[in-house]
This record gives C-alpha cells, sequence and structure tokens, in this order.
C-alpha cells in the first residue's frame, strides 16, 4: 500500500482552508493508503509559540482530525516532536539543500515579512525539516493545498539530490496531491489574500470551531462585489474560472468555490444554480451549507479538547508505531552517508 504523509501546524485558528484544503482529504485518502498524519509542532515554533498555547494547540490540531473523521487506528496520528527522526534527517538535509534553493522560497519571504534581519533562521530552512518529515517515511504522496506547492517541489529536489550526491535511489520521488475545488480558499475580507491563521482578524476566516452564529455572521460581512452572480458560461473548456476572471472578481469565485467544495458539487453546477441571483441569497444558502458541513465537526473538536486523556493517548500510540516506522530508514541514511554506527 502506498504511504501518505502531511501535518498541520499547530499555531491556533484552524479555519476552513485547512479544513478544505488539507485534512478534509486526509479523510478520504485514508481508504487508500496508509496514513501518516502529523501534528508540526516543530514546524510552529519556526515562529514564537507560548508553551502553554503550544499544547492546547496541538492538542487541537489532534481533535480536528478525529473529528474529521481519521481513523487512529487505520492511520497513524502524532506530534513531530515525539519521533527524532524528523530532526535528525532534517540536519542531513541541511547539508544537501542549497542556499539559492531557499532564497527562492516565497513563503519565508512572506512569513519574514520586511525584517528578514530578525526572522529565525528556523524559518528559513523550514522546508528542509517538511522533505525530512516526508522522506522519514519514505513517503510517496503528500496532500496539501496549493500553498504548500513549491515547498514540495523543494523536498523532491532535495531527495534526487542526495540520490546523486550518494549514487543511489533510497528517497522515492513525492508526488504532491493538491485535492478538491477549494485547494486554496481566499480570505472572507481580501480575496486576493489566502484565509490564514495568523491573520489578525477572525473575520476573515471560518474557523473549524465556530458556533452557527458566528458562521452567519462571518458569511454575511464577507467581502462581495456589487454585481450578479455569474453562470457556467465563464469557465474555461478545462470546467476552471480563468485568471482574469477571478482577478475580476476574486471574493464572488472564492465563495463559489466554498460551495461547490462544501457541497461536493462541481462548480459548474454551482455556477448554473447561482447564476444572476444576488449575493444576499446565495449568502444564506452558503451559510446553511457551512453550518451543516462545520457544525457537527466542532462540537466533537470541542468534546475532545475536554478530554485531553483521549488525545493524548492518540499521540502517544502513533508516536510509537511513527518511531518504528523512521527509526530503521534513519538508520540507513546513516549507513548511505558514511556514518558510523559502532
Ligand atoms: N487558505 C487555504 N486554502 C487551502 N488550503 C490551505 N492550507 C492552509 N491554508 C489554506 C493547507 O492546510 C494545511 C496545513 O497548513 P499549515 O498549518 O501547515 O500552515 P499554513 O499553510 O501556513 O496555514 P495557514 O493557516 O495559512 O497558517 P499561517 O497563517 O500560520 O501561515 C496545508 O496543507 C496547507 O496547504
Amino acid at each position: 500500500m502506498k504511504r501518505i504523509f502531511s501535518g498541520v501546524q499547530p499555531t491556533g485558528n484552524l479555519h476552513l482552508g485547512n479544513y478544505l484544503g488539507a485534512i478534509r482529504n486526509f479523510v478520504a485518502l485514508q481508504e487508500d493508503y496508509e496514513g501518516i498524519y502529523c501534528v508540526v509542532d516543530m514546524h510552529a515554533i519556526t515562529i514564537w509559540q507560548e508553551p502553554e498555547e503550544l499544547r492546547r494547540h496541538t492538542r487541537e490540531v489532534t481533535a480536528a482530525y478525529l473529528a474529521a473523521g481519521i481513523d487512529p487506528k487505520r492511520s497513524i496520528i502524532f506530534n513531530q516532536s515525539q519521533v527524532a527522526a524528523h530532526a535528525e534527517l532534517a540536519w542531513i538535509f541541511n547539508c544537501v539543500t542549497r542556499l539559492g534553493w531557499l532564497n527562492r522560497m516565497t513563503q519565508f519571504k512572506d512569513k519574514a515579512g520586511k525584517n528578514r534581519e530578525n526572522a529565525s533562521s528556523g524559518l528559513y530552512v523550514y522546508p528542509n525539516l517538511m522533505a525530512a518529515d516526508i522522506l522519514a517515511y519514505k513517503a510517496t504522496h503528500v496532500p496539501v493545498g496549493e500553498d504548500q506547492k513549491q515547498h514540495l517541489e523543494l523536498a523532491r529536489d532535495i531527495a534526487q539530490k542526495f540520490n546523486n550526491d550518494f549514487k543511489t535511489e533510497f528517497f522515492p520521488i513525492i508526488e504532491p496531491l493538491i485535492l478538491g475545488t477549494a485547494t486554496r480558499v481566499m480570505s472572507l475580507r481580501d480575496g486576493a489574500r489566502k484565509m490564514s491563521k495568523s491573520e489578525p482578524s477572525d473575520m476573515s476566516r471560518i474557523n473549524m470551531t465556530d458556533e452557527a452564529d458566528q458562521i452567519a455572521q462571518k458569511v454575511r460581512k464577507a467581502k462581495s462585489d456589487m454585481e450578479l452572480l455569474p453562470g457556467p458560461g465563464v469557465l474555461n473548456e478545462a470546467g476552471r474560472v480563468p485568471e482574469e476572471a477571478r482577478e475580476a472578481r476574486p471574493e464572488a469565485f472564492n465563495l463559489l468555490g466554498i460551495y461547490a467544495a462544501l457541497s461536493n458539487r462541481a462548480l459548474s453546477d454551482v455556477l448554473t444554480e447561482f447564476e444572476g441571483q444576488q449575493f444576499s441569497s446565495f449568502k444564506k444558502e452558503l451559510t446553511d451549507l457551512a453550518v451543516e458541513a462545520l457544525g457537527p465537526m466542532g462540537a466533537e473538536m470541542k468534546r475532545l479538547m475536554a478530554d485531553p486523556a483521549q488525545v493524548d493517548a492518540v499521540l502517544k500510540d502513533g508516536g510509537e508505531r511513527a518511531r518504528a516506522i523512521a527509526a530503521p530508514i534513519l538508520e540507513e541514511v546513516y549507513d548511505i552517508v558514511g556514518f558510523l554506527r559502532p
């Protein structure tokens, strides 16, 4: 069975983008793949995290995995820092990756902002740790949202350079799985920006734990435009929204894309249904759909977060199973590199 690896950072405010772009796909994929789902706490600390908050958010992501439907018996759920192989392999990759490759990473530029000199060195080498996360298990497929595409291409390059340098075929070629109609959910306040945990305004995102009235308020206040909703005629031959059309009406296509993803329907169907309608009536339907999809999951997340012993037991069991896979792979890497293991 093919193995997949993916992770979510425990940085708080898990949102609809994390759910539609990543977590929901993890659930579906566990049918056909051996799933390893990580709460990447070591990635989280590349930006300052209060220790108590980090613990709470680690349990929150675990609760989201479970509430969304990942089966902890079939798949492995654990937090990254429990398995030392991630950090150990990342060090090897720090020595494989070229600085020029890291300099091209747009996420570092976005997250470091103007004050680059003050960013942590961990943030800079984040993609090396991400490559190690995947390759410590020799995973071949990685389900992620579109924003992670560049990091995955780098992970591929790292694996290939390692294989070339050491004249081996040890690491597999990694395939990103960017699935569904909502691979890049945008902010509710600005259709040009990604929906994000770190955006200061809570009105910019629908959190996985939002109550029905909060979802209703956020959708009602979501930015829209003055025109009526477009029809399916706007789509190109591949059934996609052309870039010019999206740029002209980013908020409209974002909300329509969310609707299509939540209702598991093709975007063309949704456009046909709402063509020529006002935003106000569409937003009511979108609210009902979002409450129906997220309500029970949010309630289950809250129940689990009130029972940390249950959540911790899942992480402990997952950590043991993950270590059992990664440890022998790391030993082989050390042997290939030439480290003596007397
Ligand atoms: N807006 C999004 N649309 C679709 N997918 C998304 N993902 C994140 N945002 C969106 C996907 O969620 C997974 C976990 O993301 P992460 O926790 O590792 O961090 P991130 O990509 O940096 O997510 P955020 O929410 O935007 O956090 P901040 O604000 O801290 O940067 C990934 O698969 C990601 O693609």
